[in-house]
């Protein structure tokens, strides 16, 4: 393979940022240089990518994601061909993924099922968490391979009663279950029960347009789930970390426990960053009426931007009661999928699509003040590798690791929609007119090229399954 030097940049780590060359030889990054050092002189490499004025980091890793999800009758619209080469369109060069094991399935049916979807279609490489749909003696013990699978970490949900959902005895059975063998127990932290009863009371009178998805899904519903998951983790020693946290009193709980000394994380979402109840869940449109803001329904839901939500989650990342931004993605069409629900948001397929866009939303966040320039590395790949045992491989510009590289333009533009930067399948965008100050120029993952000047120049296939080694959090 060939040897790229990747001149006349400033490498960004989450430790600080850094004038240096990168020589990656292979699959690999061999050395980090000094801009003018002797060693440069001995090079020839077969190619040099000019990086003069701008960022070089380590290729992004998005710790969430749902291709090809079944949910309410039809299935996330992203294939893993399509999802992952939109990723690596955004500078994202590893993914994990969700299988997905369903009650009255064996777990190990579910793993070889997403192995299926996934192998020879990604364009990027990928690794799995485990969803536990039932959990029962025969999906605890099956919880005891999974560590050799590659896969180390594993999902619950506390919300969607006769889908995924756990209830508390079945959640401190598996929890108890990760103390023994060192998984990570992921958590979708909302009271689906209680929920369930509050949506139904709300369609029932009449109130069935998306923005009453978020009203269902009151803030209450989040930080009373989040609350109880933390004590059940804590009764049992095991480590905790809250997916797609939205709400500012959730994020109160996990700020808490960790401030308590409880070995606790939070994840949000570049919509929880961004979008709100009020101008997204409650948008109508020419085309679509009160129902343009089925584009928003996700789960947990959107929420106030006037109660001061969004703001909470850009301090947590500031103050590191958050650690982790991945972006669930889960892309329905409007046509045909998100339509399900015309007449009762309950049938609306929960999900929006980021993959994309992820390293540029919280790019953003640099250049508006929130987050600093390293924080933005720590958050977009550092941290997910710490977090999902990938780091040294991933996650870091250093000699050893992993070529995955972005070349990244502060002084490049990147205007978001369909028909602009828009590679991902569903029909629309929910990021439509947003606009970053920044752009990815190169996507490079493992010594290959994948992106560079606005084409994309690799194929499905050259992602490999990422087998993880356990958290670098556990203690
Ligand atoms: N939330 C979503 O928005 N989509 C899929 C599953 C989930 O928990
Ligand atoms: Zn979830
Ligand atoms: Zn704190
Ligand atoms: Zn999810």
């Amino acid at each position: 393979m060939a040897t790229i030097l990747i001149k006349g940049g400033t490498v960004v780590n989450a430790t600080g940022a850094v004038a240096a060359d990168v020589l990656v030889d292979g699959e690999r990054i061999v050395a980090v240089l000094a801009p003018g050092s002797q060693a440069l002189g001995s090079i020839n490499a077969d190619r040099v990518i000019d990086a003069t004025g701008k960022y070089v980091v380590p290729g992004g890793i998005d710790a969430h994601t749902h291709m090809e999800l079944p949910f309410g009758g039809t299935a996330a619209i992203d294939t893993f061909e399509t999802g992952t080469t939109a990723a690596a369109w955004g500078g994202t060069t590893s993914i994990i993924d969700f299988a997905v094991q369903r009650y009255g399935e064996r777990v190990e049916d579910g793993l070889a099922a997403w192995h299926e979807k996934a192998s020879g279609n990604c364009a990027i490489d990928y690794g799995f968490h485990q969803i536990i749909g039932g959990v029962d003696d025969e999906s605890l013990k099956a919880m005891e391979g999974l560590i050799d699978e590659g896969v180390s970490s594993y999902k619950l949900f506390m919300a969607y009663p006769g889908v995924f959902y756990s209830d508390d005895a079945q959640v401190l059975r598996a929890m108890q279950k990760a103390r023994e063998t060192g998984l990570l127990t992921m958590m979708h932290a909302e009271n689906g029960p209680a929920i369930d009863v509050l949506a139904a009371q709300l369609a029932e009178s009449g109130k069935t347009a998306p923005y009453y998805h978020g009203i269902a899904r009151a803030w209450q519903m989040e930080e009373e789930a989040t609350h109880r998951a933390i004590m059940l983790a804590d009764v049992t020693d095991a480590p905790l970390y809250i997916v797609h946290m939205s709400a500012k009193q959730a994020v109160a709980q996990v700020a808490w426990a960790r401030d308590n000394g409880k070995n606790v994380f939070g994840e949000t979402c570049p919509q929880y960053l961004y979008l709100s109840l009020e101008k997204n869940l409650g948008a109508k449109s020419d085309e679509w009426g009160d129902f343009e803001g089925a584009k928003w329904v996700c789960s947990t839901p959107l929420r106030s931007e006037e109660e001061g939500h969004l703001e909470a989650m850009w301090q947590g990342l500031r103050t590191n009661d958050l650690q982790m931004v991945s972006t669930d993605h889960c892309p329905f069409c409007m046509k045909d999928q998100k339509e399900l629900g015309k007449d009762d948001f309950r049938a609306i397929p929960n999900g929006i699509g980021s993959i994309e866009h992820r390293v540029d939303l919280l790019y953003q966040g640099v250049v508006d003040g929130r987050i600093s320039l390293p924080r933005w590395v720590e958050l977009i790949s550092t941290t997910p590798a710490r977090m999902f045992g990938l780091y040294g491989k991933k996650g870091v510009i250093q000699p050893g690791a992993d070529a995955d590289i972005v070349v990244y333009d502060p002084n490049g533009h990147t205007s978001i929609g369909v028909g602009k930067t828009h590679h991902m399948a569903m029909d629309h965008s929910a990021w439509e007119g947003f606009e970053i100050d920044g752009h990815v120029d190169v996507t490079i993952s493992r010594g290959t090229v994948l992106v560079e000047n606005g084409e994309f120049r690799g194929t499905k296939g050259h992602g490999r399954f990422l087998k993880r080694d356990l958290t670098q959090y556990l203690v």
